[in-house]
């Protein structure tokens, strides 16, 4: 798969060079390229963002350099991801939706956001378009946001997790369960012991319990 990122802050990116994702994209699983927007200013200010028609707070960020950058990296086959609040909220089944594709171009919004035509233009040139967000709280940038779409997408890229059964029994799997609590040595760490049952060897029993206990958890979190 390849993943590009489209933003003013190339620097917000290096965590892709780290543990799971550094290695997947050192094994060509992925490729990740990261882009600064601000090559595609147009005037001498390097400005990409101005104030909004209609009046009202903030900047918004400009069609024309956006353009730029984007037409460079749009083809037939790319899912155009826009990042921000408004967007559809993001979760596990489009996580394994998108770890389908075959390119991403992730456009990282600062300010206000990005001016709509953007978003109309690639539509009306049959492009597919995503409003995304991440949940309901708003942070400065889509930046943080696609490091979380690409870490969550590019670990169910085949051949990224080096066990696949770790991905079948975990957190938010397809039946929508919380993970059962998990134990490893000593058997009694400062006082608490781990479940008994945990030690008895009775498969069976083990994954009942554990189901018991995921249950629990997801419904303490409702
Ligand atoms: Cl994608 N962008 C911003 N700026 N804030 C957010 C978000 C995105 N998702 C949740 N909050």
């Amino acid at each position: 798969m390849k993943i590009d990122a489209v933003t003013i802050f190339p620097d917000y990116f290096a965590p892709l060079k780290l543990s799971l994702l550094g290695k997947a994209a050192n094994a060509g699983l992925v490729n990740f390229e990261i882009h600064d927007l601000r090559k595609h200013a147009t005037n001498v200010h390097n400005q990409v963002d101005d104030t909004p028609y209609g009046g009202g707070a903030g900047m918004v960020m400009m069609p024309e350099v956006w353009g730029q950058a984007l037409d460079e990296l749009m083809e037939p086959e790319t899912d155009l991801i826009i990042l921000t609040p408004a967007g559809k909220r993001f979760d596990q089944s489009m996580a394994q939706e998108y770890s389908k594709a075959s390119h991403l171009v992730f456009a990282c919004g600062r300010y206000e956001g990005i001016d709509d035509r953007v978003r109309q233009h690639y539509l009306n040139k049959g492009f597919r378009v995503h409003e995304v967000s991440i949940g309901d709280y708003v942070l400065g940038g889509g930046e943080v946001a696609s490091l979380v779409m690409i870490e969550s997408i590019t670990r169910l890229i085949p051949g990224v997790l080096g066990n696949p059964d770790s991905l079948a029994e975990e957190s938010h799997n397809e039946e929508g369960y919380l993970e059962y609590p998990n134990y490893t040595k000593p058997a009694i760490w400062r006082d608490i012991s781990v479940p008994e049952i945990l030690l008895s060897g009775n498969h069976g029993e083990i994954a009942k319990w554990r189901a018991t206990q995921a249950i629990e958890r997801a419904n303490k979190n409702l």
